[in-house]
């Protein structure tokens, strides 16, 4: 397995130690964010993480290897040019040799194999709006790795309702960082329940503690964003109406690209602030779980 999973020095030190790592998602890097909002995230998370006295752990594919900890010139090569790779498409990603930025599945399976139980992302994938039949791989990684996801809810263009039914079914237990509802990303009300409320890093390490004792896998710690962004349903709303015709991969880059038009550049602004505010408070949680 060696061959294949690259540790750096850092992230294996800090495992050997027994100290707590965090394990950050690229393709937000890759994807997710534009230039230079998408460096400026990845490299303010490992800092909030390094802040609150935890290893960063930023996972992506290089030369024919998971990698699990980068320097800056590996983040850099996969900010300039990855492919998407979610948890189906690492075994190609390796073998053919791939620039890849791994989703939160893929960032799952390799924090598994790497021995970390805590990952931060902005928000996970789930169930498509009017495309219920398009439901991200990172809901099924949930019902069977075991890590803790912190995102400040799902992809803003899901359907929420329907990705937490998915996440019930697949006994995925999702808890509400200090809160009642699931964050809608943008904004910390989306009407949606979680299915139990945590208050602070040492309450959330004792839920998930007991939670992996009885058997659980993927535990998603949804925490609300740091800021809210005005009228953020009413500019989505807004944005999928403008885009109905477009379809494929394309929807969502358009989409999030309208949306920073729609809101003068905010949501991007406020994108970072909740990845990095994610990544503290996962710092935060895998600094009390770790005896
Ligand atoms: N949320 C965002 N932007 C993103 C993602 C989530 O606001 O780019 C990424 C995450 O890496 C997530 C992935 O795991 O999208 C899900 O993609 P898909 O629906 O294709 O599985
Ligand atoms: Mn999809």
């Amino acid at each position: 397995m060696t061959d294949i999973l690259r540790i750096s020095a850092a992230v294996a030190e800090a495992l050997a130690k027994g100290r707590p790592v965090v394990a950050l998602e690229t393709s937000i890097v890759g994807q997710g964010l534009p230039a230079p909002h998408n460096l400026r995230a990845a490299r303010e998370c490992e800092a909030a993480i390094r802040e609150e006295g935890a290893t960063p752990a930023t996972v992506g594919v290089l030369d024919g290897q998971i990698h699990v900890g980068l320097d800056d010139a590996e983040l850099v090569r996969i900010a300039t040019a990855a492919i998407k790779v979610s948890s189906r498409d690492l075994g190609p990603a390796i073998a053919h040799g791939a620039v890849g930025a791994t989703t939160v599945a893929a960032t799952m399976r390799a924090a598994a194999m790497a021995g970390i139980r805590f990952l931060a992302t902005g928000g996970i994938g789930g169930v498509h709006r009017g495309h219920p039949e398009d439901e991200s791989a990172d809901l099924v990684e949930l019902g069977r790795t075991q890590v803790a996801v912190f995102c400040a809810g799902a992809k803003i263009i899901l359907d929420l309702a329907l990705t937490l039914e998915r996440l019930e079914s697949l006994s995925v237990p999702v808890l509400g960082y200090g809160c009642d509802e699931f964050p809608a990303f943008y904004t910390a009300r989306s009407g949606c329940p979680i299915s139990a409320r945590v208050d602070g890093p040492d309450d959330t390490a004792a839920a998930l503690r007991a939670a992996w004792a009885t058997g659980a896998r993927g535990v998603v710690v949804a925490v609300p964003p740091p800021g809210e962004l005005e009228d953020a349903e009413k500019i989505v709303q807004r944005a999928l109406r403008e885009l109905a015709g477009v379809s494929g991969p394309e929807v969502t880059p358009r989409l999030l690209a309208r949306v920073a038009e729609l809101s003068g550049g905010r949501s991007l602004d406020l994108n970072v602030e909740l990845v990095v505010n994610n990544a503290r408070v996962a710092a935060r949680v895998a600094g009390g779980i770790i005896d």
